[in-house]
């Protein structure tokens, strides 16, 4: 299937430029063997790429440039299917930018497309090329180091370091991860996850339960959660405990429950912050936005989680503001690499922004998702790259450090 693959990247610095025009001779020759077009845009600083051709060529040529030394940061930001070729002439042609005017190296482009009915602004690859060239989103393409420049060092002599010895419950049981700003060296809060008594996951836990025993069970963990947070030693940190959604609406006086509890086991309001998952809020959202008020004037904060992981997610934010989203797993994972994922989380950072609403990222495995989101604008992380969830405890928190060679 006839395929393209757009791309930016970061030109290393310390390549020769002469260096590109061997490396276009031989792409030239490569792309033609394969069937494949390619229109290389340089501007001194990054490149800009369109490969054409046959599905399989194309993603085999794709990988081999972003393995590419001369360059980094690779981001991708079209991959799609189309009936013809825009550029039937095979092989490899560079325009550097700094030779011409935008518009010329436009019209050029433009020249070179072999099927001219689609070579119209219309069309979202020569969006791209126009949008490029013309460096209308240039504050969107943060340079990161390699995450190799970072070091992740346990801090395993914290105070904040603590185990339980005692079970609080024979029902169920919390494993404790920290929510950090890693370059603050700060723990912003503490994520209490429901566990069976043994320490099996949630969903294990979940499925000992049938009907409306799920919620009343739902909500008196919650206790739990507050007994082991106040003996591990809360202080005055924050404490995000989830609750499904359904449990508000569904149980009676829910919301005092909570308050008594909070507060038997020495806590206050103010620092419990309720997480509820973006998909289950959906299905019942006028009851649920109510038990919501309830909450708030209660003095316990309100975060959505999983948000952009369900297809309600902008909607939720303009029925009822929680304090605090954390943005889905499946959206941050590569957005390093990723156009359309870089494209939605800074939407969300925008709307965000706007709505005073705080942002935290859930999942960061990897150090240059949290170096891109870092450069985004967001500052508070949860994920194996930092803490893993310690089962009755809080876990050391694996700090970055710049390595000598940084
Ligand atoms: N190699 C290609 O075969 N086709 C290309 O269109 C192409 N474009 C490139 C664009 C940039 C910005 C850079 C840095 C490299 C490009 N390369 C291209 C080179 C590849 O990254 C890689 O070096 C080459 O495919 C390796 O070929 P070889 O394994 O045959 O030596």
């Amino acid at each position: 299937m006839l395929t393209t693959i757009i791309y930016r990247s970061h030109y290393r610095d310390h390549v020769p430029v002469t260096v590109l025009e061997d490396m276009v001779v031989a792409a030239n020759k490569k792309n033609s063997e394969a069937g494949v077009s390619g229109i290389l845009l340089f501007n001194g600083k990054l490149f800009f790429q369109l490969l054409e051709g046959p599905e399989e060529s194309v993603r085999a040529i794709y990988r081999a440039i972003c393995e590419d030394p001369r360059h980094h940061n690779v981001v991708e930001l079209l991959c799609d299917y189309s009936p013809s070729r825009r550029f039937g002439k095979c092989g490899m042609e560079l325009f550097d930018l700094r030779r011409y005017d935008p518009e010329v190296v436009l019209q050029n482009v433009l020249d070179k497309g072999t099927t001219k009915y689609q070579l119209t602004y219309n069309d979202r690859s020569l969006q791209f090329f126009r949008t490029f060239v013309e460096e209308s989103e240039k504050e969107n393409y943060f340079e990161l180091p390699s995450g190799e420049q970072w070091d992740f060092i346990a801090d395993n002599d914290a105070p904040s370091v603590r185990s339980l010895t005692r079970r609080y419950s024979e029902v169920c049981n919390f494993a404790f991860q920290p929510i950090i700003d890693p370059l603050a060296r700060e723990i912003v809060s503490l994520e209490a996850l429901i566990r069976t008594p043994e320490g099996a996951m949630s969903r294990n836990w979940f499925e000992g339960y049938v009907g409306d025993e799920l919620y009343e069970a739902d909500l008196k963990s919650k206790s739990v959660a507050f007994a082991m947070a106040s003996a591990l030693g809360l202080g005055d940190q924050s404490l995000s405990v989830n609750l499904l959604p359904m449990t508000l609406v569904n149980v009676p006086n829910a919301v005092s429950y909570l308050i008594q509890e909070i507060e038997a086991n020495g806590l206050v309001p103010e620092q419990i912050v309720v997480e509820f998952t973006e998909n289950e809020v959906i299905s019942r959202l006028d009851e649920f936005t109510g038990a919501v008020r309830e909450l708030k004037a209660a003095g316990i904060g309100v975060t959505i989680d999983h948000f952009g992981g369900g297809f309600a997610g902008l909607l939720l934010l303009a029925q009822f503001q929680p304090d605090r989203i954390k943005i889905n797993r499946d959206l941050i994972r590569d957005v390093h690499k990723s156009g359309p994922r870089q494209a939605i989380v800074l939407a969300i950072i925008k709307c965000c922004t706007a709505l005073e609403i705080l942002i935290s990222v859930v999942g960061v495995e990897q150090p240059e998702e949290w170096m891109w989101l870092e450069s985004a604008g967001i500052s508070h992380f949860q994920g194996h790259l930092f803490a893993h969830p310690q089962l009755a405890g809080i876990p050391p928190v694996s700090w970055p450090e710049p390595r000598d060679t940084f």
